[in-house]
């Protein structure tokens, strides 16, 4: 299984995610730190709001197989700038999030294009809520 670091920007699903990957039970939790959920890094959204948080991101990417940077698909502003994922050289998947709640296709496709300019090199359409896309993304890092 490959060791995953999620990014996001507060609020884009990144707990929550973690969560329907390991069949938890969906429960808010506000991310004030660094976690390790089941060996999932999971990241608070203010490390990548404030740019000179970067450099924990990066520190911390150190341990990660693969980066996962997640896009709420209601969430029309983007955080990441063109390229971003190259930043922690390793190979990164994006994650369309909340698809359950998207107003229409453009949503989804808006999302995806942020994804792609950040350096994902594969994309999936998730939602932990309703748990679609989940499988997809578990049998993409191994975990079954
Ligand atoms: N409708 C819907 N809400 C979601 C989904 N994923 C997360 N949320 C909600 O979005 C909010 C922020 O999620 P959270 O995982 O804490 O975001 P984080 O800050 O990136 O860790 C919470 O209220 C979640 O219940 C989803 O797939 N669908
Ligand atoms: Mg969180």
């Amino acid at each position: 299984m490959k060791k995953i670091m999620l990014v996001g920007r507060t609020g884009a699903g990144k707990t929550t995610f973690c969560q329907a990957i390991y069949g938890e039970e969906l429960r808010y939790q506000k991310t004030q730190a660094v976690e390790i959920i089941h060996g999932a890094i999971d990241t608070p959204g203010e490390y990548l709001e404030n740019r000179r948080l970067y450099r924990a991101l990066i520190v911390t990417a150190a341990e990660a197989d693969l980066m996962v940077l997640l896009q709420d698909c209601t969430d029309g502003q983007c955080w990441f700038a063109p390229e971003f994922a190259g930043m922690f050289g390793k190979p990164a998947i994006g994650l369309v999030t909340k698809t359950d709640l998207a107003a229409d296709e453009q949503a989804l496709r808006a999302a995806e294009e942020k994804l792609l300019l950040a350096g994902c090199q594969r994309i999936f359409h998730i939602s932990s809520k309703e748990n679609t896309g989940i499988d997809e993304v578990k049998a993409y890092i191994g975990l079954t």
